[in-house]
């Protein structure tokens, strides 16, 4: 009676272990996606982007931040962008306040103050030369929060 009962129950044991698997593979696979999703959204902040409008004009967009711990910095004293449309964008993660302004060759424009995670950005139609960007907050460029931006 043993042996019979074993021998019955086999084919059963046999047939549900594939499912198991199969199971198991699929959120394997449904998790491998979950977990591909999430990585693909992350970003350089450092990355700078160029394109072409149609109008055939350049659009450079270059990402500056101030030192998150309040030194009177930006994270680069230098920045390139390709003549045409420049926009920085700043992000300033300490709590005091800063800004960035473009300069030069008769070009003066700048961006809202912006504190505590905050980001503002500052765009102008700019000609090949030398410009300066820097912060406009009384003492911040003589403290050195300034740099040069070279548009070829
Ligand atoms: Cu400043």
């Amino acid at each position: 009676m043993r042996r019979e009962l074993t021998m019955v129950r086999m084919p059963g044991r046999t047939r549900a272990r594939p499912i198991a698997l199969m199971t198991a593979f699929l959120l394997a696979v449904a998790l491998a996606v979950a977990v591909a999703g999430c990585g693909g959204s992350d970003e350089s902040s450092t990355t700078s982007t160029e394109e072409t409008t149609t109008s055939g004009q350049e659009t450079t967009t270059l990402a500056l931040a101030a030192d998150p711990n309040g030194q009177l910095e930006y994270d680069t004293t230098s920045l390139e962008a390709s003549a045409g449309e420049v926009t920085i964008e700043l992000t300033n993660d300490a709590s005091i306040e800063h800004d960035v302004a473009i300069t030069g060759n008769g070009v003066d424009a700048k961006s809202d103050l912006v504190s505590n995670g905050e980001k503002t950005s500052v765009s102008a139609n700019l000609t090949s030369g030398t410009y300066t960007f820097y912060c406009t907050v009384p003492g911040h460029e003589q403290a050195g929060m300034k740099g040069t931006l070279t548009v070829s």
